[in-house]
This record gives C-alpha cells, sequence and structure tokens, in this order.
C-alpha cells in the first residue's frame, strides 16, 4: 500500500528524522510504497531572509558561531519558490493518493502537524508515532482526525497494521498500537499490548532516498561534509528531570531484559557502510543519549570496524563515563567532536533541581580527557530553571568559559510532557504551550524579557573576551551594537584554528 509520511518541522531544520527515514526501509522491505511531506526545505509564503528578518527582528534566539563554509543552507535554498504549505501537502497528497498518512512527532512539533492534518483534512486512515503520541497517547488519538497511535517502537507495528490495512484485517492485536473504534457516533479506544523491543541488530540502514538531498548538508570547522544523525542504541541509563527517558523506563518495563540496548558493532558498521556507498555519506553524529555507555570491548571492535570506513563522526557523552582508554580508541575509529551536557554552572541545582548527578569535576575531567585527543567538545546548558537568578546564568557562562568551550546548545528549559519537571511545574502553569522556543511561562527569577535576551546573547559570552560583558549588556537596547558584536564574535571564530 502506499504510506505518506509528515515531518512537520521549521524552515530549514534540516537535520533528517532517523525514525522516518528508518520505518521508510522496513515498509520498502515489505513490498509497500513510501513517499514523505517534509517541509524542512518548503520556503513558507513571506519568509524573510537574513538581511530583512534582522531589520525586523532584534535578536536571534540561539545563536552559535561556527567556522564559516564555502556556502551554507541559506545559500541552498536561495533562488527557491516561497510556496503555500497546506496547497503544498494537498498537492502531494492528490499526487500520491495514499492509503495511509502516517505523522512523526515529538511534543514540539505535534500541534503544527496536527493543524496541518486538520487543514487539509485527508480522506485516508492517519496514524501518529514518535515520542510525543508515546507520551500522551490517549490525548493524540482523541484528535477527531487521528485513526490509530503507535506507543513507542514502530518497527514492527508499522509494517504489521499496512499488512493488516491491506488485506482488510483486525488491528486490535498489534503490539505497539492503540486503535480508535468508530461505532456510529461513539468511539472506543483499543490499547493493545506493548511488545517485546526490538531486536536493534535486525534494523536495515535509515531510507534517505525519499528526502530533499539537501539534509545531507552538515558544517563542520568550515568544512561541508555529508551527514546524518543515527542511532545505534535506544534507552539511556540516566533520569534527569527535564528529560523523558524515567517515564519511558516505566512505561516499557518487561520489554526487555534492559532499557539501554545496543547495536552491536557488526551491524553499526554495516549500516554506515551501506549510507557511505548509497549517499556518500562520510559524517555521522550518532544520537545515542550516552554513546560511551557502551562496553568496552564494543568500543575497541567499532574502532577496527569503522577505521577503514573513513567516517568522521561525533557523539553525545555522559562525563561518567568518559575514560582515557576510550575517548583514545574512539579517536582511532574516526571521533572529531563529542557533546557533553552541562546544563548549568551550577552543581546544587544541577543535581536538585535537574536530578543530573554529576559534579563539576567529573565535566572538568572528562573535557580534560577529551580535550587531549584534541576532538572538539561542546556543550548544552539550559536557562530558566525554577529559582534561577541572574547570578547562576553567569555562573553557567563562567564554567562553560572556564572549560574554554568553544560552541554550546542552550535551550530554555520546557517541562515536556514526560518529565518530572512537567509533572512538577508543567502540569499547573497556565501559559503552558510546548511550540514556540520562548515559553508563555517563566520559572526562574530572572524577568522573562532578561530570559530571552540571555538566549540570544550566551555564546557571545563565551566567544568574546570578557571585556566585552559590558557591550553586551549595553546591546539589549542597541540593535546597531549588537548586529555589530555578532559580526566580531563571528570573525573571531572564522580565524580560529579549531
Ligand atoms: C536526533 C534528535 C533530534 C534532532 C532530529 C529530531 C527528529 N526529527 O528526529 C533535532 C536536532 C532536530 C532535535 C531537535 C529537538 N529535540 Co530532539 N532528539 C533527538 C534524539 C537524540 C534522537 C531521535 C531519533 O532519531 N531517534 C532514533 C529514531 C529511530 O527513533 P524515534 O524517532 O523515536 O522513532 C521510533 C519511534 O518513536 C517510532 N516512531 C517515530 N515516528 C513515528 C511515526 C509513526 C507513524 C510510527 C508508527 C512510529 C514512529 O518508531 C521509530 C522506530 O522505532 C532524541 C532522543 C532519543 N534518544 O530518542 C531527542 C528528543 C526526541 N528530542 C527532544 C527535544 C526536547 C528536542 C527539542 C525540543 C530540543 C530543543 N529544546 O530545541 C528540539 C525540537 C525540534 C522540533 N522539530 O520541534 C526530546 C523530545 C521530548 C518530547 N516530549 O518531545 C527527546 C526525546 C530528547 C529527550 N530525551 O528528552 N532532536
Ligand atoms: S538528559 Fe540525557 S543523560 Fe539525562 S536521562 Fe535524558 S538522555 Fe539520559
Amino acid at each position: 500500500m502506499r504510506i505518506l509520511f509528515v515531518n512537520c518541522v521549521n524552515f530549514l531544520e534540516s537535520t533528517l528524522p532517523e525514525g522516518i527515514a528508518l520505518l521508510s526501509a522496513i515498509l520498502k522491505e515489505h513490498g509497500h510504497e513510501v513517499e514523505v511531506f517534509d517541509n524542512a526545505f518548503l520556503k513558507p509564503k513571506n519568509y524573510l531572509m537574513d538581511e530583512e528578518a534582522a531589520s525586523k527582528k532584534r535578536w536571534v534566539y540561539g545563536i552559535a558561531f561556527y567556522k564559516a563554509t564555502p556556502y551554507n543552507l541559506k545559500d541552498l535554498v536561495a533562488s527557491d519558490p516561497e510556496v503555500d504549505i497546506v496547497e503544498k501537502f494537498s498537492e502531494k497528497i492528490r499526487e500520491f493518493n495514499p492509503s495511509l498518512i502516517a505523522v512523526s512527532a515529538m511534543s514540539r512539533n505535534y500541534k503544527k502537524s496536527l493543524n496541518l492534518i486538520r487543514k487539509v483534512k485527508p480522506a485516508c486512515k492517519i496514524i501518529f508515532g514518535g515520542v510525543h503520541p508515546t507520551l500522551m497517547p490517549e490525548d493524540v488519538l482523541n484528535q477527531k482526525e487521528v485513526d490509530f497511535v503507535c506507543v513507542g517502537e514502530g518497527d514492527r507495528a508499522l509494517v504489521e497494521l499496512c499488512d493488516c490495512l491491506d488485506k482488510g484485517g483486525d488491528p486490535t492485536k498489534i503490539e505497539n498500537l492503540y486503535v480508535k473504534l468508530k461505532q456510529g457516533r461513539s468511539q472506543k479506544i483499543i490499547k493493545n499490548r506493548l511488545g517485546e523491543f526490538v531486536d536493534l541488530d535486525t534494523i536495515p540502514p535509515p531510507d534517505l532516498g525519499i528526502f530533499d538531498a539537501r539534509h545531507l548538508f552538515r558544517p563542520f570547522l568550515g568544512n561541508v561534509y555529508k551527514g546524518i544523525f543515527m542511532s545505534t542504541a535506544r534507552g539511556c541509563p540516566r533520569g534527569c528531570f527535564y528529560c523523558v527517558n524515567n517515564k519511558l523506563r516505566d512505561l516499557f518495563k518487561g520489554c526487555g531484559k534492559s532499557y539501554l540496548r545496543f547495536q552491536s558493532p557488526k551491524v553499526v558498521a554495516r549500516r554506515i557502510e551501506s549510507l557511505k556507498n548509497q549517499y556518500g555519506i562520510n559524517w555521522i553524529k550518532f544520537s545515542d543519549d550516552t554513546f560511551l555507555s557502551r562496553p568496552l570491548e564494543d568500543i575497541y571492535e567499532l574502532r577496527d570496524l569503522l577505521k577503514p570506513l573513513n567516517i568522521m563522526f561525533g557523539c553525545s557523552v555522559d562525563p561518567a563515563t568518559v575514560t582515557e582508554e576510550k575517548v583514545k580508541i574512539l579517536q582511532e575509529a574516526g571521533c572529531v567532536s563529542m557533546t557533553i551536557g552541562i546544563e548549568t554552572g551550577n552543581e546544587a541545582i544541577r543535581k536538585k533541581v535537574l536530578g543530573r548527578y554529576i559534579s563539576d569535576s567529573q565535566i572538568k575531567k572528562a573535557i580534560a580527557i577529551i580535550r587531549k585527543q584534541c576532538i572538539k567538545i561542546s556543550s548544552f546548558n539550559i536557562i530558566g530553571l525554577p529559582g534561577e537568578t541572574k547570578e547562576n546564568f553567569f555562573q553557567t557562562i563562567r564554567f562553560n568559559k572556564e572549560l574554554e568551550i568553544p560552541d554550546a546548545s542552550l535551550y530554555i528549559l520546557y517541562p515536556f510532557p514526560g518529565s518530572k519537571i512537567f509533572e512538577d511545574y508543567g502540569a499547573s502553569l497556565d501559559k503552558y504551550d510546548y511550540e514556540k522556543t520562548i515559553p508563555g511561562f517563566n520559572l526562574s527569577k530572572m524577568p522573562k524579557e532578561e530570559l530571552s535576551y540571555f538566549l540570544s546573547v550566551f555564546n557571545l559570552y563565551l566567544v568574546l573576551p570578557e571585556s566585552y560583558w559590558g557591550k553586551i549588556e549595553e546591546a539589549k537596547r542597541s540593535p546597531k551594537l549588537y548586529k555589530d558584536l555578532l559580526k566580531i564574535a563571528q570573525d573571531t571564530v572564522n580565524a580560529r584554528q579549531f
């Protein structure tokens, strides 16, 4: 049968969604036809290009400075026409005529995806899957447009559903599927049981062919590579309060021996080799939650298998798992970049508010080890934490600076469904929303205006010397000064060797 996936994201949110690519590969293996409606590279009507946008908007949220590449994503879309996304979606449905529309959604893009479906009102069946529907299955299935929800892994469930719909069978026994049965005006939700975890060694390489090839654009240290995010494990040993892993671990209790599972090095290498041969992939960001949780023998085996493939890769690591030996072997395997979750420069807040039981000294030690192998380091940070003050914010800046982090990702804390923070704070917030970069609520002790300004200047503080800090403060009131500072920061990064 024909299945149309939907990846409804912001324009130029270019990370290729691995969930869809993987499910597409599995469906094709079973003889189904697959296409995707993906708006990452559809320039929406009235979209402003940089200069025009800069003259309207004062600050650029979450900006980070990377060494300039010969061309960037904006260049790749410069001559694309502006389109109406809803019209494009209708057109795609008319042309492909799917029997099933399969939407993949995180909390951030769930409402956006649902609204798109609502505007077009497709006649075929609709299934939602991904992390948000997994955490809020009833809420999603109660929307009148939705017929099925996949809870957790879709690797078996989706293909079973498609085979079943093809044969006119009964989907109410398919594991991991919630099914809406309509009886006249009333409806009933059937919650099928959750099946055993998928054996990660049986999954194929992701099908990148259904996506716009510009998804593979991957800039790194001034060069452009062809890359994707790829997972080689599922689950995480930790349970930070702002993350969904605690909830997922509870939900899937009994589905396998361990919540954290790894794909064997042989299968990882085989999949990468196939991506390299088929699509010319030469850069991979392993999206596993904590890549170095793998046993040491696995890392040795990965090195032996990946080295001949000559792939550059990055991964996220938990400081507690960083050892000299593991990092050295990974560097030999082709690792060029590692990301560490600092989250906040205040250890007490990190532990008590975020449930991230990692000390400053563990972070410092891990970074020293990684740096010794000349692996580029970046960090994840969160602001807007419950009770956080301006002093705490500057602790985070100072800690990143002390560690000489060249670029950092910064987010405002969102109590996403499934996290402890959501249960403690999100559920009772009246201006709670999942979609916006700057939320309607404010859990910190900083004024909201200040918080959003900090989101725009975090990396300026990291890149520019402390003598500029007064100017960064001043730039809050001067768009011209703000733009000048962005330029100085970008020039500083362009001039760097590493
Ligand atoms: C890579 C990644 C990204 C990438 C790409 C995301 C993407 N579109 O796939 C980028 C960098 C863009 C990203 C951004 C963000 N991310 Co992110 N990301 C991840 C990460 C690390 C891996 C996702 C992945 O590819 N997994 C591998 C694939 C195979 O698994 P999967 O996508 O879950 O798919 C499986 C099932 O879910 C299911 N499935 C998925 N879709 C569908 C659809 C159908 C129809 C069916 C039947 C089944 C199905 O089947 C698949 C195979 O089993 C996860 C953490 C994690 N380990 O999962 C966080 C995660 C998904 N991200 C998260 C967050 C919070 C964000 C951001 C909000 C961060 C921020 N503050 O900006 C943004 C939001 C972006 C947006 N679009 O709105 C949270 C989501 C929490 C939530 N409640 O939604 C996660 C879970 C991290 C965490 N532990 O908290 N992210
Ligand atoms: S935040 Fe990272 S380390 Fe903590 S539970 Fe989530 S994925 Fe694991």
